[in-house]
């Protein structure tokens, strides 16, 4: 359960932060778990189906960047995606009927960890209703030399920023950030960010010698049903479970318009698509 401080601040910034949320067990827990997970894949031989790899390393190197939806395949990352305590929090913000979205864990390995550009995730899956949101476990301390998340405070109001160029989704903003208005969101290992999905984040390359992992779940009221249904809706749409109350007879719809995400050619992760977007290629 998050306490009325917390809630006001979810609302007023479009995200808020609890220290300790994981136990360091829980943390060394799930730690030993993505381990296990990522051994013995390289960047040559890994499997693709699972988890995608940092590009600029040895064909022999073993850097994961992402592993996909480790909340659908492991039953560690599964029991704490249905546990009773993150879901209680998780209510407080977007109500009694929960659906699971999906689920993702962004490595950031030493020094070469990517980029992530500035986005708000509504722009990559419109829904109904603006109910929806991530939860960013840090398993990892997390600071602005390993790449600690960037978030533009009372931004989640309003309208969805620009994402398209050319009439093609680039997968980050296509307007400029005043990254001024930027905050540094630094936390120890065992923090949970609740952050709404229209809200605008970031963050760097890891500089650091050390990991930045971040587990990231996200959840939606059961009666935000997606307004566009390209290949990425209907690959993610295939996890989605109700994990509190029950699913909606009826959509809520909250807003008259919303921009779709347009792929050229294909979708692609996040991190390819602003990678393509950067070199000019989606046009
Ligand atoms: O890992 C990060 O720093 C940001 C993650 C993110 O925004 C995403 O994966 O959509």
């Amino acid at each position: 359960m998050l306490n009325n401080t917390q809630i006001t601040e979810y609302h007023q910034d479009g995200y808020t932060a609890c220290p300790n949320f994981l136990s360091s067990e829980e943390v060394a827990r799930l730690l030993a778990e993505t381990e296990r997970i990522i051994s013995g894949n390289t960047l040559a031989n890994h499997d693709k189906k699972r988890m995608e790899m940092e590009p600029d390393q040895p064909q022999d190197g073993a850097k994961v960047r992402r592993l996909y939806e480790p909340c659908s395949h492991y039953p560690l990352f599964r029991e704490l995606s249905d546990s009773e305590k993150l879901l209680d929090a998780v209510e407080d913000l977007v109500g009694p009927n929960i659906l699971f979205h999906y689920s993702k864990l962004n490595m950031k390995p030493p020094e070469i960890g990517s980029v992530v550009e500035w986005h708000q995730d509504l722009s990559y899956y419109p829904l109904t209703n603006r109910d929806s949101l991530a939860v960013l476990f840090y398993l990892d301390d997390a600071d602005a030399e390993n790449g600690c998340l960037q978030m533009l405070p009372g931004r989640h109001e309003g309208d969805l920023l620009a994402h398209t160029s050319e009439g093609y989704f680039q997968g980050r903003t296509t307007e400029a950030v005043d990254s001024s208005e930027a905050v540094l969101v630094e936390g120890k290992a065992g923090a949970a960010i609740f952050m709404h999905s229209m809200t605008p984040h970031a963050s760097t390359t890891n500089r650091s010698n050390r990991s930045r992992r971040t587990l990231i779940l996200s959840y939606r009221a059961a009666d935000a049903f997606p307004i566009y249904y390209g290949e990425m809706t209907s690959h993610v749409e295939t996890y989605t479970r109700v994990v509190r109350g029950h699913r909606a007879e009826m959509a809520r719809f909250t807003m008259k318009e919303f921009p779709v995400p347009h792929y050229k050619d294909r979708s692609a992760s996040l991190y390819e698509l602003q990678d393509r977007s950067r070199k000019g290629k989606i046009r």
